[in-house]
């Protein structure tokens, strides 16, 4: 009783009108009542709340309050930092309207149909009623409405036409950020879909793929295909030039049958895949290695019996997240296959691929970080605690505002990496955006990763019990977020391909690295507001270049230690000259100044730092070794 009543005060004192009308007047009855013997009448006028039916949380009554859901909200409207870039970038009505349109349908017809594919996961068939084999993954029909969807929004072909010349990834990759959490994971086949279109772009549309090429980047649903990227086998996904078995043993009409066991295939309902195998001489013998890979094109089609032609599909995976979409184990017993590179050049072919689902986990890690923010900021606006609403209380928002700014500085990094992708694709990349592309690439990918499970995990603290419970969607995406660093390159192999590209370029990568972060800061001099992020980042670019040279003198052993701590100061030290450069555009806001200050706060060159504690020091690996496997001292 004292509960409600306190309760109902408390709402009066809220101040919300809507809170106090929604209070039954049988409430206001029982607050009367309070002073009475329970048991008791005080007057013949006043009845007993049991016959009055007027006792909360009696019977069917659960009591007055029912918790407020935030409200998902158009994402393009909502999104500050989107519109603002885009307008200094691609100011165009038309991709302005179309993805105000867009991001219109997400929040009110979309987002359902992704909580659909959540809750109505795929499943496999076998076999059918008559004993046939028939290995049939039933989707749900959300699934296959985003289909449809992608191919009329265009969220593939737009990076194919062209319509905004060096600026249409960026217009793509918009697109699909406001659509990524609420896709249902059908992002994850359209990453593998431009990827491949990508790879055939770059190989040349002559056949036997220019009909598949055609149906990756059409507009048409009818005739829209997926593709899959068919990479890791039974023995890991890193190391996919040892790792591979799959064998192609050539057809007297220069195809190829593939056999070999697939054992993580992603979005597994696509129509055709690209894929590794290691092509069999007449003997039957093959050559190990990475050099022993050539890339095969297939299509994934069934028999008159209903039978997949040279796939059986073993079963499907039991994965944390991503259950949306089909993943499979997929065995290859004579899949008939063409091979689209040189022979030996199937992982240099397919890396062009990887660059492109690198770019879509980086939105994809993004998004998931500006959707958590932006439905705790919705429900920090209903949400009542300690006698004020959520937003009111000055720690919850820090909480936020941190958040909110490794948001804004994964999405500006990732966009420059799509601006750069734009730049090469369209002809007007200089040899500095090219070893840009190239070294940002991991970078982005390995570090929005991580961000997107330490946003998404704070993001659901914010919602306290309520983020924890299952139907509320809001646990899905953190499940979904764990896979961003795991699949298409840990972090610690991405950290490596950092080396790999640096050691290939002699240098060259992260010439152009120093040189465009230094213009970006150059931008900024003049703005006395910056002055502060503009020294951090030219003192972390210090720091890094005197790593750089130190390293340089160093063994292949000390680099190797220092490779995850160099990818995450990369990161830093960009991201903070792209919010530098972008709060000091002239339309820029004080929100932007802002997370440009707050962000260069933090240590912008760990691998600077750990060198100086001698972290990769010949000493370090066996005491890291010894402490991971330390055992107890025998008494
Ligand atoms: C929401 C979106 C999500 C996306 C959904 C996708 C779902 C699909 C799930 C999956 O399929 S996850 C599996 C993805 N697998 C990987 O990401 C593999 C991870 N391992 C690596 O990346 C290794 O670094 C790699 C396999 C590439 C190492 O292989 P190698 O043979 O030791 O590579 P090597 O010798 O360094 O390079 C061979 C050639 O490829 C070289 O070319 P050249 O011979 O011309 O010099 C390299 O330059 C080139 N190359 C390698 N990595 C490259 C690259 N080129 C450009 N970019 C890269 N990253």
């Amino acid at each position: 009783m004292l509960v409600c009543s306190a309760l109902l005060s408390r709402r009066v004192a809220g101040g919300g009108c809507r809170s106090l009308c929604a209070v039954p007047p049988s409430l206001i009855h029982i607050r009367s009542a309070r002073l009475a013997e329970p048991g008791t009448r005080r007057s013949d006028e006043e009845p007993l709340w049991e016959e009055t039916g007027n006792l909360p949380f009696s019977r069917a009554k659960i009591g007055s309050f029912i918790q407020e859901r935030p409200v998902l909200k158009n994402p393009f409207l909502e999104d500050a930092l989107l519109r603002g870039y885009l307008r200094r970038h691609l100011p165009h009505e038309a991709a302005f309207s179309d993805l105000c349109a867009f991001g219109e349908r997400v929040a009110n017809e979309v987002d359902e149909w992704g909580r659909e594919c959540e809750i109505t996961p795929p499943r496999l068939v076998h076999f059918d009623p008559w004993g046939r084999r028939v290995d049939h993954i039933v989707t749900s029909s959300a699934w296959k409405r985003m289909k449809d969807l992608s191919a009329q929004e265009g969220l593939v072909a737009i990076g194919y036409e062209r319509s905004f010349g060096e600026w249409s990834r960026v217009y793509q990759m918009s697109k699909l950020y406001i659509f990524s959490p609420s896709s249902g994971l059908y992002t994850c086949p359209l990453a593998m879909t431009d990827g491949a279109a990508k790879v055939i772009q770059s190989i040349g549309v002559s056949w036997p793929v220019d009909e598949a090429y055609s149906r990756l980047t059409t507009r048409q649903p009818e005739r829209f295909w997926t593709s899959g990227q068919w990479m890791t086998e039974r023995q890991g996904g890193s190391d996919v030039g040892s790792g591979t078995e799959t064998v192609a043993a050539p057809q007297a009409d220069g195809s190829y049958k593939l056999h070999g066991f697939k054992w993580f295939t992603s979005a597994t309902d696509a129509d055709m895949t690209l894929t590794l195998a290691r092509e069999q001489d007449r003997s039957g013998a093959t050559t190990p290695g990475s050099r022993g890979l050539s890339l095969f094109y297939a299509e994934v089609s069934r028999g008159e019996d209903g039978r997949l032609k040279g796939i059986e599909v073993q079963r499907l995976k039991d994965k944390l997240g991503t259950r949306q979409m089909p993943t499979a184990e997929l065995l290859l017993d004579g899949l008939q296959a063409h091979r689209i590179s040189e022979e030996g050049r199937g992982v240099a072919s397919i890396a062009n691929m990887l660059t492109i689902t690198r770019i879509h986990n980086s939105i994809s890690a993004a998004a998931a970080m500006r959707r958590v923010v932006q439905l705790a900021g919705d429900y920090a606006t209903r949400r009542t605690a300690f006698g004020k609403l959520l937003k009111d209380h000055p720690l919850h928002m820090q909480t936020l505002a941190r958040m909110e700014v490794e948001t804004r500085g994964a999405f500006l990094l990732v966009m420059d990496v799509c601006r750069l992708l734009g730049r090469e694709e369209s002809g007007v990349a200089t040899e500095l955006d090219a070893h840009l592309l190239r070294l940002l690439t991991p970078v982005v990918k390995l570090y929005t990763g991580k961000q997107a499970v330490a946003v998404v995990s704070e993001g659901l603290e914010s919602f306290g019990g309520q983020g924890y419970i299952e139907d509320t969607g809001l646990p899905g995406l953190l499940r979904d977020a764990q896979v961003l660093s795991i699949w298409e390159g840990t972090t610690n192999v991405l950290s490596l391909d950092v080396l790999r590209c640096v050691a290939r370029s002699s240098g060259m990568v992260l010439d152009a690295f120093f040189t465009h972060a230094k213009s970006l800061l150059a931008g900024a001099s003049s703005v006395s507001s910056l002055s502060p992020a503009v020294t951090a980042v030219d003192t972390a670019l210090s720091e890094l270049k005197d790593f750089v040279q130190v390293a340089a003198t160093r063994e292949p052993g000390y680099l190797e230690l220092a490779a995850r701590d160099l990818a995450f100061s990369l990161a830093r030290i960009y991201t903070g000259a792209l919010l530098i450069d972008h709060a000091s555009w002239k339309e820029a806001s004080s929100s932007d100044t802002y997370a440009a200050l707050r962000w260069c706060e933090q240590d912008l060159c760990p691998v600077s730092t750990q060198q100086a504690r001698g972290c990769y020091d010949p000493s370090t690996a066996p005491l890291d070794a010894a402490l991971v496997y330390d055992q107890p001292t025998q008494s």
